[in-house]
């Protein structure tokens, strides 16, 4: 099926709706779609909805009076090469029992709630999408990518997020877990130091068995810690080989293991964090081929193999020298000088509790039982945040990365 305007995409859905046992794709021509009432949900298995190219389709939602542009409600739905801005609350909602679906290569654009809000959900994958100013206008906003409410399983990959309040939480609060699940090879960049209301990159909340391996974030607002394991729920959790300027901490009583994360890192290292662009610019001591080996890793957000080099790298990328020697060698000199004043290196990874320690780079595992947080990755109904104002049409930055910009020449 195909769809060219906001009425025949509905009419599509309907239809796909109306027929259960057939495996339904619209694809959508390219334009903008600006939409001035609700689509009908997603409600049937095996369906697809894609674009002829990533940025070739907008669904501008900018008039819609609420609720979000996808409403999902059954499994191995596919979101690919979409673009949806300006969602007057999630751009898209899935709901419990919605399942093993993927939302791939899509953009999401302002708004002030989570990009993609997922609740009692299992299985998804949410992997080489960008998310660009999910932020709030006079609080917090939701994270950008929030599965919670008993989600599990979900895989948050390859993904870019450019000045975002907060990134990527699993769980919500104490009472609102998630299990399992997998955040690794995302860049994380806010550049934003003024009128806005940053929290945590990362962070797990009542998250069990999570991995965080191998992201990169630069953070450059007030906001205290990159990656937060929050609450006592939070157990089980492995933060591994991530590469950041802000601590990552473990707060009130949960438990995570801290392995080979460098957490002093200058914003000078990196290509371009106002583009989210946070490949090295230069080799650094301490970060390339610094990782702990991690056998179910074997690609960066590029693509390329890992490791490459000896061993794997800190952060998302897997550093590839295609300078000159010359400004390779400049850069070099520096960035060993900064990495001695840091404590990266070391590789074990133990156990314990009562600390209330922000581990800096080594690797170290705890377990605080400290103050309550009242930081915005604490706790907070996710619905909190979905009545702020919106974003007007003259404020979006219509900043569309593409893949291949980030690829080094
Ligand atoms: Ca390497």
């Amino acid at each position: 099926m195909s769809a060219s305007n906001p009425t025949t995409l509905a009419a599509a859905l309907t239809t796909a709706n109306a027929n259960p046992t057939a495996t339904a794709t619209v694809t959508l021509a390219s334009g903008t779609y600006f939409l001035t009432t609700a689509l009908p949900d997603l409600a049937v298995n095996n369906l697809t909805l894609t674009a002829p190219s990533r940025g070739s389709v907008i669904l501008d939602a900018a008039n819609l009076a609420s609720g979000p542009i996808f409403n999902l409600t059954t499994s191995q739905i596919t979101l690919t090469n979409l673009t949806l801005r300006n969602a007057p609350a999630h751009a898209v909602a899935i709901r419990p029992g919605a399942d093993q679906g993927t939302i791939a290569n899509c953009v999401f654009l302002s708004s002030s709630t989570a990009a993609i809000d997922g609740q009692g959900c299992a299985n998804w994958t949410i992997t080489g999408n960008t998310f660009n100013t999910i932020a709030g206008t006079t609080a917090t906003a939701e994270p950008a990518v929030h599965f919670y409410a008993g989600a599990s399983g979900t895989v948050i990959s390859n993904n870019l997020f450019l000045n975002c309040d907060r990134a990527i939480a699993l769980g919500n609060g104490t009472t609102s877990p998630h299990t399992g699940g997998l955040i690794q090879n995302n860049f994380i960049a806010d550049n934003r130091t003024t009128g806005s209301h940053p929290g945590p990159g990362i962070s797990l909340e009542s998250a069990s068995d999570a991995q965080v391996d191998n992201n990169t974030l630069y953070l450059a607002g007030p906001y205290a810690n990159s990656i937060e394991c929050n609450f006592a729920a939070t157990t089980s959790a492995l933060v591994r080989n991530n590469l950041a300027n802000k601590p990552i901490v473990v707060l009130n009583g949960a438990s995570a293991s801290l392995v080979n994360n460098y957490t002093t890192a200058l914003s000078t290292w990196f290509s371009d964090p106002t583009a989210c662009d946070l490949h090295l610019k230069a080799f650094v001591s301490g970060v390339v081929d610094a990782g702990a080996t991690l056998s179910s890793l074997n690609t960066d957000i590029d693509g390329d193999p890992r490791p490459t080099g000896p061993a794997y790298d800190l952060g998302a990328d897997e550093y590839t020298s295609t300078s000159s020697s010359s400004s390779s060698s400049s850069s070099s000199s520096s960035s060993s000088s900064s990495s001695s004043s840091s404590s990266s290196g070391s590789s074990s990874s133990s156990s314990s509790s009562s600390s209330s320690s922000s581990s800096s780079s080594s690797s170290s595992s705890s377990s605080s039982t400290g103050s309550s947080s009242s930081s915005p990755g604490g706790g907070g109904a996710p619905g909190a945040y979905s009545m702020l104002a919106l974003f007007s049409l003259a404020t979006v930055r219509r900043v569309v990365l593409t893949r291949s910009s980030l690829k080094r020449p």
